[in-house]
């Protein structure tokens, strides 16, 4: 009979494995419970772009290949009013990079960025990914930011794409894109909260790491229980 402290010990011990990425034998295969998520790879936050997050692009090619080896893929788009809340310029005397309470929280004020209908708001044109079944907006109401794909920074309003995911039988979601520590983090933390498994992939997305916010993104997704891996992680 098997010890049950000694195997709890051992399921312990590989729970930790799990939780600080995988050890390199386990590759994770994406089934047709399983999504990718590729969030907001948009012009604005690629060089040249008004919130150009460093080294962006090459999230692209890693997210191409991955696309490939998932049933179920679905995009998100930063979507904002002109004037939005979270645009410096719309707080007299405040520079981008800045943080100001809001009725909703903290909020970190950025360069206008991802104005619904610009150039700078579309995805990018490198991006392949003509699977992809939803492109889902958010940040679009004036006077709240939504990094989050599934709930608003109100932590109120939902933007339905939970619901979406849970009708259409999904319950593992690989988080890539843009950036980490903003968008991806928020997705991944918001949907671990909604009951979903998921991965970040690390290689897949890139980070803005302003005021120590990457380091903080990890700990945060760490401690709800994202699984951080890597795009050779997934098998095909
Ligand atoms: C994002 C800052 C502002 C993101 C969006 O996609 O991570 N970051 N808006
Ligand atoms: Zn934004």
């Amino acid at each position: 009979m098997i010890d049950r402290r000694s195997f709890l010990g051992c399921a312990g011990a590989f729970g930790a494995l799990a939780a600080s990425g995988l050890p390199a034998w386990a590759a994770v295969k994406p089934d047709a419970r399983s999504a990718l998520i590729v969030v907001d790879v948009q012009n604005c936050f690629l060089s040249g772009g008004s919130l150009a997050v460093k080294d962006g692009e090459q999230v692209i090619p890693v997210i191409n290949r991955l696309a490939g080896m998932f049933q179920n893929v679905v995009a998100t788009q930063d979507w904002h009013t002109a004037g939005h809340i979270s645009f410096a310029s719309s707080h007299p005397g405040r520079k981008p990079f800045d943080i100001v309470r809001l009725p909703y929280g903290d909020q970190v004020l950025w360069p206008d960025h991802c104005v619904q209908g610009t150039d700078g708001a579309a995805l990018s044109k490198d991006l392949a990914i003509p699977n992809a079944q939803l492109i889902i907006r958010k940040g679009f109401h004036p006077n709240v930011d939504s990094y989050s794909a599934l709930l608003e920074a109100d932590k109120k309003t939902h933007t339905g794409l939970a619901s979406y995911l849970r009708e259409r039988g999904i319950a593992s979601l690989f988080v890539t894109g843009l950036a980490t520590d903003f968008c991806v983090a928020w997705t991944a933390i918001d949907a671990r909260a909604a009951g979903f498994e998921v991965y970040v992939v690390e290689d897949a997305c890139r980070g803005i790491d302003t005021q120590g916010s990457l380091m903080k993104a990890w700990d945060g997704m760490n401690r709800a229980g994202v699984k951080r891996i890597q795009s050779a992680d997934i098998a095909a």
